[in-house]
């Protein structure tokens, strides 16, 4: 294992560590308002998967999404601005916890819809396809998608035009709190890609070294002409679904022995053993972290909030009508379409 390499990757799972932390902080002071749905337990999947992208590439994710976020390069800062609902967030505010989004990284979302992200990746890839473009999207969805009838046709597709987009299923055992084998005749998640002639293999989700291994492999043969690709990530969260979850369907000691193997505690009691992180690396690391944790806090404390004229900004589009005939927004002055009467059906 290179040492340098190592410790980016444990760095980055402390980041999207900190910053869940922090989040369950702010929720539990009213600060963050809406759903919050915590990634913690599940880091190595992130880290893994998105270490072996190129910036070009396109990344589609879940709600649970904060640390694809922040690892995909949007800043801390703005992540924490969203979820406080002021205008220096990632969506203006407009999005909040689930729907971050950021053109800039090509990280489309932040999907509050189970399965939602799948036919988007999908169209992303063909348009990459058909563009001849050589970049290869990414998308993370829950094993709760595979029930949904957007997974089945997106798999569908995405083989029968041999698209360039890597499939991340992030198999933490529970949708909210029904179990798989509740819900699924089949059970092997990564068989069910494989029907669709889909090539599929299942990864530890906790062993961050594993998943950028897998990831790689995968991304290569995406991308080099391969046609879809799907892992199934082995991994759990440690946390409740969200902010409001009695976690009655799982018991204490399952989840002690899934803390077991905490995908930091993993990759640093690998390292420190191979000599390539000392007592004082690993304090400079977290320390690091927390600096970027809190400028963010404070980044999102001194937000603002949309003035109330915006509301209705960016409701039709302000690049004009497509015949080039149009006004500027398509609405008049009180947010209404133009040529409709308020109220008008
Ligand atoms: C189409 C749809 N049905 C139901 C829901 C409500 N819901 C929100 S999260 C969730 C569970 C999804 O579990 P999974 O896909 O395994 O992802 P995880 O939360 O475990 O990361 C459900 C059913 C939804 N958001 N969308």
């Amino acid at each position: 294992m290179d040492a340098a390499h190592g410790r980016h990757l444990l760095l980055q799972m402390v980041r999207v560590r900190q910053l869940e932390e922090k989040c369950v902080e702010l929720y539990s002071a009213a600060k963050i308002r809406g759903f919050l749905h915590v990634y913690i337990g599940e880091e190595a999947v992130a880290a893994g998967v998105l270490a072996s992208l190129a910036p070009e590439d396109a990344v589609v994710a879940t709600y649970r999404e904060h640390g694809h976020a922040l690892l995909r390069g949007v800043s801390a800062g703005a992540i924490l601005a969203e979820m406080y609902g002021y205008v220096e967030g990632c969506c203006r505010g407009r999005g909040g916890s689930m729907h971050l989004f950021d053109a800039a990284t090509r990280f489309f979302g932040g999907n509050a819809i189970v399965a939602g992200g799948l036919p988007l990746a999908v169209g992303l890839a063909l348009a990459d396809k058909m563009a001849g473009r050589s970049n290869v999207t990414v998308c993370f969805f829950g094993e709760g998608a595979v029930a949904e009838g957007a997974f089945h046709e997106s798999m569908n597709l995405a083989a029968l035009w041999q698209l360039p987009v890597l499939f991340c299923c992030e198999n933490n055992l529970y949708a909210m709190g029904t179990a798989l084998a509740r819900s699924e005749s089949q059970t092997d998640i990564a068989l069910k890609a494989a029907g669709y002639e889909i090539a599929s293999w299942a990864v530890d989700g906790m062993d961050v070294l594993a998943v950028e291994e897998g990831a790689r492999r995968a991304v290569d043969a995406v991308r080099s002409g391969g046609g879809p690709h799907f892992l199934e990530l082995r991994t759990y969260r440690f946390r409740a679904h969200s902010m409001f979850d009695p976690e009655r369907y799982r018991t204490k000691d399952e989840v002690a022995r899934w803390m077991e193997r905490d995908p930091i505690t993993l990759l640093r009691t690998a390292l420190e053993s191979a000599g390539h992180l000392s007592a004082a690396e690993w304090e400079q690391l977290q320390a690091d972290a927390q600096a970027e944790i809190a400028a963010a806090v404070e980044f999102a404390e001194a937000g603002t909030p949309e003035p109330v004229e915006e509301l209705t900004r960016f409701v039709y589009s302000e690049r004009g009508n497509e015949d080039g005939a149009g006004a500027a927004t398509g609405a008049d002055a009180a947010g209404q379409p133009a040529g409709k009467a308020a109220g008008a059906p």
